[in-house]
């Protein structure tokens, strides 16, 4: 098949999905031409059937915004014809379905029909998407894609309770490559940048948004060096990073905690990890978590949204109530304190991971594609 994907380039969350989707297929024969602004982080480009067609937007002084979605839909049309493209896949609502769908009705009145997948990802509906501003074009364009996927059970749940969507949602969860990175495979030597033998390493990974309660991690953190000796890894970028550090700073933990910023080695970083935090206020599936136990690790998170669709409570990790830190911090210890109870849950956490295992996960894509190809 030849499927165009449309997604954002960006570290983490539904760039990652899209791009590991993306290799995945080109790997099982497909051609697959992704279409985005720059060059999406994980893609690896020596592969034959890997394409990638970058989006332009010229400056022009008149525009207060430039118009991403005219560029990205006029791209979208030529791709189409040159290089006779069956699907289009989009990930993340906005603005891509928009984008999309004008592409398509483009593409319409040359003779040219074309299916549409939108796959929500999560804050394209539960914090951006739902804002009044953007609302009502995207429920027009969720209404107008062909297929729509989400990425977990709540968030279709969610989908059909903000807004008025009329589609059928097809659940295809989000997925892992297992045993891309074995286990401990790092050496010792490695692992003494992080920390001493003696401590154990916890790990939290994210965009730092406010939604990823940033102070909740350090709390719980706090609380933990003081029964175990412990080090942070603070991997990822932004907007709260800044304050997190000054946090640190005030409890006097600072030696204790590393923020690596954005890191392309955070397989390395899991494979020493004893636990990962993941306090969100929402989060439509968890990615981080999911690729923190199939390197092994058990999760604390919050029980918000598809959390608890990939963690499982007493099993995997534990789940607390958003903001209930002193939970959080109770169930962390009682892991780490204990080295056959952690022993357990690592292992518990990496058996539950191959539930998503990309090999399960892709052929409801690839069905996917075919059912939407042959209607058409
Ligand atoms: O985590 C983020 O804030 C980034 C965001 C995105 O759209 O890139 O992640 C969302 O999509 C991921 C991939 O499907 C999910 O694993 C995340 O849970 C989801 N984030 C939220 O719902 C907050």
């Amino acid at each position: 098949m030849k499927i165009a994907i449309v997604c954002y380039p960006t570290f983490g969350g539904s760039g990652v999905v899209a791009t590991e989707l993306g290799l995945e297929l080109a790997r099982r024969g497909h051609e697959v031409h992704f279409i985005t602004y720059s060059q999406p982080v994980r893609l690896a480009l020596l592969n034959p059937n890997i394409h990638y067609h970058e989006v332009n937007v010229p400056e022009y002084p008149l525009f207060h915004y430039q118009p991403y979605e005219l560029a990205l839909s006029s791209k979208l049309v030529d791709m189409v014809k040159l290089h006779e493209i069956e699907v289009l896949h989009v990930h993340y609502a906005i603005p891509h379905a928009y984008a999309g769908y004008m592409a398509k009705q483009m593409l319409k009145s040359e003779g040219i029909k074309i299916p549409m997948i939108t796959t929500l990802h999560g804050t394209d509906i539960t914090l951006v998407g739902n804002h009044p501003f953007y609302k009502p074009a995207v429920t027009f364009s969720i209404n107008k894609s062909d297929y729509v996927t989400s990425v977990s059970q709540s968030l279709k749940d969610e989908t059909y309770r903000l807004f008025d969507v009329k589609r059928e949602i097809e659940v295809i969860p989000n997925f892992i490559e297992i045993g891309k990175e074995p286990i401990g495979v790092s050496s010792d030597c490695e692992r003494t940048v992080m920390a001493n033998p003696d401590q154990k390493i916890i790990t939290h990974i994210s965009n730092f948004r406010k939604v990823k309660r940033i102070p909740d991690v350090v709390k719980v953190f706090y609380e933990i060096q003081k029964q175990v000796p412990s080090k942070l890894m603070m991997v990822g970028e932004g907007p709260e990073r800044e304050e997190a550090e000054k946090m640190c700073e005030d409890l006097n933990i600072a030696d204790k905690v590393i923020f690596f910023g954005n890191s392309n080695e955070i397989d390395k970083i899991l494979s020493f990890t004893d636990l990962f935090l993941l306090p969100s206020e929402t989060e439509s599936f968890g990615l981080a978590a999911l690729e923190a136990m199939a390197c092994g690790v058990p999760v604390i998170s919050s029980n918000s949204g598809g959390l608890p669709e990939v963690n499982k409570q007493g099993f995997s990790g534990y789940l607390s109530d958003v903001g209930d830190v002193e939970s959080m911090a109770k169930n962390a210890i009682s892991i780490l304190a204990n080295e056959d109870e952690l022993f357990k849950f690592k292992r518990n956490a990496y058996e539950l991971a191959k539930d998503f295992d990309i090999l399960n996960i892709m052929p409801m894509y690839e069905d996917l594609y075919e059912r939407a190809i042959k209607k058409f």
